[in-house]
Order: C-alpha cells, then structure tokens, then sequence
C-alpha cells in the first residue's frame, strides 16, 4: 500500500519493548483512594466489599489477558505477573499497562453494584499503572514477598490505630502519638491468621483464575504451584 508523507511521524514512537524473558510485572494503585474510600464509607481498617470487588477485577483481568500468570492484591493496589516468554502485542510495556489498567477500571465500574448494594458509585475511580522487570525468579518472588511485608506492616499499624480509637476512644491525633511510642514493640505483634487473610489476596492459574488468600513469602505456596515459575512459561 503506498505511504502518505505524513507516515514518517510513526518514528517519533518510543521503544518500549519490554526485555526478553524477563518476567514482566503491572502494579495498579487507586488513584487518592483516601479520598475515595471517605466518600463511599468503606469499613475502617478494611472493607471487604472493597477487597473483594478488587479480586472480581483482577479475576475478570485475567480472564481476559490470558498471559498473566499470578495476581497479588492489597488495598487499592494490584499486582499482574506476565509469563516470562509472553509475546502479547511484541512485549510492549505501555500496551501491557494501559490494558491491565483500563480493563480493571472497567471491571471495578461494572460490578460495583455486586458488592456495594446500599452504597452508590459516586464518581469515577482512576488507577494509575507502572510496569517493572525482574530478572529471576528469586527477585521475582522477593517483590511478592515485598508486597505482602507491606501489607502485613500497614494492616498492623492501621488494625491498632482504629482499635485505639473505635475501643479505647483516643482521638486519631493520639491514637498516632501513642503508636510512634509502641513503634517498636507493635512491630513484634503478628496479626491472627483470619485478619491477615483480609488483605492478602491471590489469584492464580492461566485456564480459569482463582482468588486464594495465602502466604507468598514461605516456600509452601510455590512448592504448591510449581508451574507458575517454571521455564515453560
Ligand atoms: P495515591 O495512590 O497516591 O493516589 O493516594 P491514595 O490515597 O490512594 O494512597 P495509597 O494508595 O497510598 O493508600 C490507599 C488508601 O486507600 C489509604 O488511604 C486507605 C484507603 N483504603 C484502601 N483500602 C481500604 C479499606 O478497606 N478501608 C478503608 N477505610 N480505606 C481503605
Ligand atoms: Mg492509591
Ligand atoms: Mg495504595
């Protein structure tokens, strides 16, 4: 087909390949969900509304992006693990990122009413997007493990925080003087099993995904799933 004059503005397109058989990570985060969190009246430290309509997202991502191969999610954020050999639209990172993206954003949009009955959507919510690389499985494995200390660290501090305010009735401005003082002691408490499991959500598997609620830092989940790092992918 012949070309127009103007064909030679594709060459100002970046390069944005992403490295060959590097495992190929998107993390989204809510965009100033403080915020957003506020106005819909989630649950204090955690809603599980909240939780698992973020799950239902990420399932419906990996539905529909067949390349990933693990989920990991907390908060407002989730975390999609590419196959290592992927070569979904030539391994390109801004394609990878603004679909996982829009399609969660999408997804959090449409099944918002499966999970907030009583409660309206009262503005669009955004999610911004990065892509990083790992090299190994080991690093690969240690951002997961990264994710859920943060988890575990944030769950801590905010499961005490509301406790001291909802139970022994201190203002927040207290409740956080009070916890600078405990810093080092609250680092020392493990949180029950159950309470954990609130925010440590995984889904899994490339034929149908499915949302589990375990540990990613010990050896039994891979033990377990073996397939998700093995050189075939
Ligand atoms: P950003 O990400 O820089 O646009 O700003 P934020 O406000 O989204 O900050 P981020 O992502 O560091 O922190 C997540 C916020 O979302 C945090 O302020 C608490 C809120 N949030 C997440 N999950 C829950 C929940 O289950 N319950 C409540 N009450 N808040 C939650
Ligand atoms: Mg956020
Ligand atoms: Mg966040």
């Amino acid at each position: 087909m012949a070309k127009s004059k103007f064909e030679y503005v594709r060459d100002f397109e970046a390069d944005d390949t992403c490295l060959p058989h590097c495992w190929v990570v998107v993390r989204l985060d809510g965009r100033n969900f403080h915020r957003f969190a506020e106005k819909h009246s989630f649950a204090k430290p955690n809603d599980s509304r909240a939780l698992q309509l973020m799950t239902k997202c990420a399932q419906t991502v990996m539905e529909e992006l067949e390349d990933i191969v693990i989920a990991y999610g907390q908060s407002d954020e989730y975390s999609f693990v590419f196959r290592r050999k992927s070569n979904w639209f030539k391994r390109r990172a801004s394609k990878f990122m603004t679909l996982v993206a829009s399609q969660f954003a999408s997804s959090y949009v449409f099944y918002w009413r499966d999970y907030f009955a009583d409660q309206p959507l009262l503005y669009p919510p955004g999610f911004d997007g990065r892509v990083v690389l790992y090299p190994s499985n080991q690093t690969l494995k240690d951002y997961l493990s990264w994710r859920q200390a943060d988890c575990h660290i944030n769950n801590l501090y905010n499961t005490v925080f509301w406790a001291l305010i909802q139970q022994s009735g201190l203002t927040p401005v207290q409740a956080q003087e009070r916890l600078k003082v405990d810093e080092v002691r609250t680092q020392e408490v493990r949180l029950p099993a159950e309470m954990e499991g609130e925010r440590m959500t995984v889904t899994r598997t490339r034929a149908r995904p499915v949302p589990l609620y375990c540990d990613l830092i010990g050896d039994a989940f891979w033990k377990e799933h073996p397939d998700i790092l093995s050189g075939d992918n």
